[in-house]
């Protein structure tokens, strides 16, 4: 019996160290489960996706010769989201809680007035920043932020109106119904659609032992009634388009677009084809690409190829009937962070495809697709550098910010 208890301790031990490494690691997502002396029952099966086949990237991606990478400029705080507005100026937001402004390639040494005090912990804080398309007439700039305490906080949507120096107005548009404990998990990219509404992703609301009435917070991603793990869709007030899947469902809540997600930091929108893209944080490895469509379910946490933090299964269903399957599975995890699809004229050989940073990875993923929006190949655009976002800007380049106490401002391009 005490041989039981001591290796009962000894064990538990060795899983909380394990887990402590694995999360405090930058770029350790490989560790071996033998070590942990857990055992993985289907990691053999991991590649069993008979409807639709995900790319399963591993660890010997291509890696891109023919590119440039300039750094434009430097000396951001871990800067998290940028956005252009029409005569060029950019608008940068710093994770601590700061809007920055470059204006002909310089940064303003003075941050803008305007902004509240955001949860500033962990990966919480001053997060996206986007551009009312029709900013010229109402100059209306829309952020997200974590808002609240270490015990209870929560992903805002706020929106403020611009007037070339400090914003006015700051209003929170959209907050997540639940708090939640610690600084992980808020999502939190907007995208907008063409038809002014916009999409937000929310995170599922943290890793184990966060918990919401008794269970593991990160089963809301499967319950409609909540806001975690989703992408909600709204009205540029905040309020609810009458249109969305779930409006006249009895057990849902109305601005639930898609679900299913645990921690969507890469969205973009394709124009051409009006197609959305989303890149998701799996926990230990399976990270997510998948195309987003409205109403539909995308599995998590009852289906994934992620793994817990201390190697045990999350779920040893890889896909399920009902459910949609990613179209990359990127396992050791790249940590995806934002995503651009590039559209420009400029760069010939990029067009049409996705661009989805890494901050494990150090990287920037460049995806071919087809005319079908099947995937191709994906090849490795090193940085060398966590990157936080890549953006398309409108005049057809496109940019990286690293996520680095002296964050840079990056340009690449083909050559
Ligand atoms: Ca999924």
């Amino acid at each position: 019996m005490k041989t039981n208890i001591t290796r009962l301790i000894i064990g538990t031990l060795s899983a909380t160290i394990l887990y402590a490494l694995v999360a405090c690691s930058p770029t350790n997502n490989s560790s071996s489960s033998a070590q942990s002396g857990f055992q993985s029952s289907s990691a053999q099966n991991t590649n069993s996706s008979p409807s639709n086949n995900p790319l399963l990237s591993g660890s010997n991606v291509a890696v891109a010769k023919n590119f440039k990478a300039t750094t434009v400029l430097e000396g951001l705080e871990r800067p998290w989201s940028m956005a252009w507005l029409n005569d060029g100026t950019v608008l940068i937001t710093e994770r601590p809680g700061r809007l920055r402004i470059v204006r002909n390639g310089a940064l303003d040494p003075n941050p803008v007035a305007g902004v509240p005090e955001v949860f500033a912990v962990s990966q919480g804080g001053l997060m996206d920043v986007s551009v009312h398309p029709n900013f010229q007439k109402n100059r209306l700039v829309y952020f997200t932020y974590s808002h609240g305490t270490n015990q209870a906080n929560r992903t805002r949507v706020a929106r403020a109106t611009f007037d070339g120096s400090s914003l006015k107005n700051w209003q929170v548009i959209f907050q997540v119904s639940q708090t939640k404990a610690r600084g992980q998990h808020f999502g939190s990219r907007i995208v907008w659609l063409p038809d002014n509404t916009m999409l937000v992703s929310i995170g599922d609301g943290g890793n184990p032992p966060n918990k919401l009435n008794g269970d593991l917070i990160r089963k809301q991603a499967q319950n409609l009634n909540s806001h975690l793990g989703k992408v909600v869709r709204l009205n540029d007030d905040g309020s609810i388009p009458k249109n969305n899947p779930f409006v006249t469902s009895k057990n849902a809540d109305a601005a639930v677009w898609s679900y299913g997600h645990r921690n969507i930091q890469g969205m973009t929108f394709d124009s051409v084809t009006n197609k959305l893209w989303s890149t998701e944080h799996g926990s230990r490895g399976g990270d997510e690409l998948n195309l987003v469509e409205a109403g539909k379910n995308y599995g998590w946490p009852l289906v994934t190829h992620s793994k817990e933090y201390t190697g045990g299964e999350i779920s040893n269903q890889r896909s399920r009937p009902g459910m949609i399957d990613p179209k990359v599975v990127w396992t050791p995890a790249i940590a995806p962070s934002g995503l651009a699809f590039y559209s420009g004229k400029r760069f010939k050989p990029w067009k049409g495809d996705l661009f989805a940073g890494g901050l494990v990875s150090r990287d920037v993923r460049r995806i071919d697709l087809d005319a079908n929006s099947n995937i191709i190949r994906e090849e490795s655009i090193p940085i060398g550098r966590r990157v936080r976002d890549v953006r398309q800007s409108p005049d057809g380049r496109l940019y990286i910010l690293t996520d680095e106490q002296n964050g840079q401002l990056i340009s690449i391009e083909p050559n």
